[in-house]
């Protein structure tokens, strides 16, 4: 990790955050823990005799005089249990949750224009190390080039499972018309309010998929905008999450951070009248992949034999090369002779990749070492994070939808609904309840309609904010819980009294169940000194089941009640030898000493 061991192990490591202590289970539900890495940006400049420049040691102190940003009130009556860390925190919000949230500025702050690759794995690997001790993470960073760090981590944070939000300003914060105050208070609103499993810019009122943006106006406040793909969430009076548009893995796997990027990339635009030498000095070694912007949808001089040779001769060397349009808007295609032509030359088409992605996942492909060329160009051509529309597996429109003109639309007669508007609302409402009875109801079937009318919506919550899985997870349902991870259904989402379908899980002792999302990358995230002493209850009680279901879902079986004394102390002084027997098989250590000895 690059965090400054100082800040994290405080704060937060080895403890779970130090919010959990002292505060009721209720409270606890209502809040989320978020990590604000500051990498710099005109967010926290200060202009200098009218140059802007970062400064350093600066945005937190201005953040608590925020009142949307930092509710002092709040902060100073709970101020008690952070007795070694500097916790901020936002006003109530509407949906009645308190995001609380941690500010790491980096040393030195960069303008991002002065980013490179290192910093894109400092990033990754912060993240990593503090995974499971946050809900989400906010990253601050310069405009100009968001939209690579966005494109590099979205590949680099493999099987991601929570929200990774990048955000800055036009205007620095401190600034009278900035536009910072707006698009941070956004950036932590969603981050602690929803689960959305990607790389993500927040923007003027949007959040874009971080690989499909690009920053399009240095002069407006709308500086992103993601040409091929709509905002995932609109924020308006209400906040709009587009469920459906959520890229999910299919992959059921923990995460991971991966920090290599081979920096032997580039991007080359072709122009008219380019010359065979401009070309042949970006194919020279070391270079092992370029980005090839060509004409419209997909297009290069096929006259131009000379060029034709050069990109022929640099793919029988084993260099990767990738069509794009230098179009703001659309895609690739062979539909031409003049695009015929490169694919003919072994240049794979990149679909509708944005420049920044194309570059970063070209860095991100080239730099695992166990791959082979052939696997390469393979992953290139996939849609790996939903950076790239590719043609299989595609969900029927929204107009289209079984659901939407059988049921809901009987529905929407009965209840004289005719606004597309109130028919959204209506699916809303409707949707997340009929999945969780699918769900319970062990019916697949229902389940699998829902996806290939509505899209991949698993992840939505009921009135009380549980998932298909919470319920699955309750009822031991292995078949349900494993087709919902495979598609992908977030293993983080909170219902309204904080749980997760971990805590589900282990509450209703489904063994297989908890395997099953541990595997997916669940936590349990309890204080170590609560799951001993429910622990040492179950040892007392003789419910070896819910000991056992502990210890599956990853709690440390030598965990210390208040007066020191693990289960094994427990089950020795009331001779449970099968209850001893399994806690030494689980790594009970039987020489600890509780508080007397
Ligand atoms: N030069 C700044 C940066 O990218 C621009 C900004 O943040 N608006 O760091």
């Amino acid at each position: 990790s690059y965090l400054d061991p100082s800040f994290v192990p405080k704060t937060l490591k080895g403890r779970g955050p130090l919010i959990h202590i002292e505060s009721s289970e209720e409270e606890e539900a209502l809040r989320s823990t978020v990590l604000v890495l500051y990498s710099g940006g005109t967010i926290g400049m200060k202009s200098h005799d009218g140059v802007y420049s970062p400064e350093p040691d600066f945005l937190e102190q201005a953040v608590k005089e925020m009142p949307n940003l930092h509710d002092k009130e709040y902060a100073r009556r709970i101020q008690a249990m952070y007795t070694d860390s500097r916790p901020l925190v936002m006003p109530l919000s509407k949906e009645g949750k308190r995001v609380i949230y941690y500010i790491y500025e980096y040393e030195p702050l960069l303008d991002s224009s002065n980013m490179t690759m290192t910093d894109y794995a400092k990033l990754a690997s912060d993240i990593e190390s503090v995974y499971d001790d946050f809900d989400a993470f906010v990253i601050l960073h310069g405009t100009d080039t968001m939209a690579y760090t966005a494109s590099a981590l979205s590949f680099m944070l493999e099987n991601l499972g929570k929200t990774v939000i990048l955000t800055g300003s036009q205007i620095p914060i401190f600034e009278v018309r900035s536009d910072g105050l707006e698009n941070f208070c956004d950036a932590l609103v969603i981050a602690g309010h929803f689960v959305i499993p990607e790389v993500t810019i927040c923007f003027n009122r949007k959040l874009l998929r971080g690989n499909r943006s690009t920053k399009i106006d240095s002069g407006s406040f709308e500086a992103f905008q993601s040409p091929n793909l709509p905002p995932l969430v609109n924020l308006e009076i209400d906040i709009h999450v587009d469920w459906a548009a959520i890229y999910r893995s299919k992959e059921v796997a923990k995460f991971k951070a991966c920090l290599e990027m081979s920096p032997h990339v580039a991007l080359l635009r072709l122009f008219p009248s380019i010359t065979a030498e401009a070309v042949k000095s970006f194919l020279q070694p070391p270079m092992l992949g370029l980005v090839i912007e060509s004409y419209g949808a997909g297009n290069g001089p096929d006259v131009r034999t000379d060029l034709l040779k050069l990109f022929k001769e640099a793919t029988d060397r084993g260099v990767l090369l990738v069509n794009i349009t230098q179009c703001y808007r659309g895609a690739v295609s062979a539909s031409y002779a003049a695009g015929r032509s490169l694919l003919d030359a072994g240049i794979l088409f990149g679909s509708d990749l944005t420049p920044e992605a194309a570059l970063t996942k070209l860095a991100y492909v080239l730099a695992k070492k166990d791959w082979s060329f052939q696997k390469k160009r393979e992953v290139m051509g996939k849609n790996i994070r939903g950076e790239m529309r590719v043609s299989e597996g595609k969900t029927l429109p929204a107009s289209k939808s079984l659901v939407n003109y059988s049921l809901l639309s009987k529905l929407s007669k009965q209840l004289i609904v005719s606004s597309d508007e109130d028919v959204q609302l209506l699916k809303d409402t409707v949707l997340p309840s009929l999945m969780c009875a699918a769900s319970r109801s062990n019916d697949i079937d229902t389940l699998e309609g829902i996806r290939k009318t509505e899209g991949n919506i698993f992840s939505m919550g009921d009135y009380d904010l549980r998932t298909p899985l919470h319920v699955a997870a309750s009822e031991g349902l292995t078949d349900v819980v494993d087709y919902l991870l495979r598609y992908g259904a977030s293993v983080h989402v909170k219902d309204r009294y904080g749980h997760t379908a971990l805590d589900d899980a282990v509450r209703f002792n489904k063994h297989a169940i908890i395997s099953s999302l541990r595997k997916a990358g669940a936590v349990l995230r309890v204080l170590p000194m609560r799951t001993a002493m429910l622990m040492c209850h179950a040892v007392a009680t003789n419910h070896i089941d819910n000991l056992k279901s502990w210890i599956l879902a990853g709690v440390d079986p030598n965990v210390t009640n208040f007066d020191k004394r693990t289960a094994l102390h427990i089950a020795a002084s009331i001779g449970n030898v099968e209850l001893v027997e399994y806690l030494l098989s689980v790594g009970c250590n039987p020489n600890l000493e509780d508080v007397h000895g």
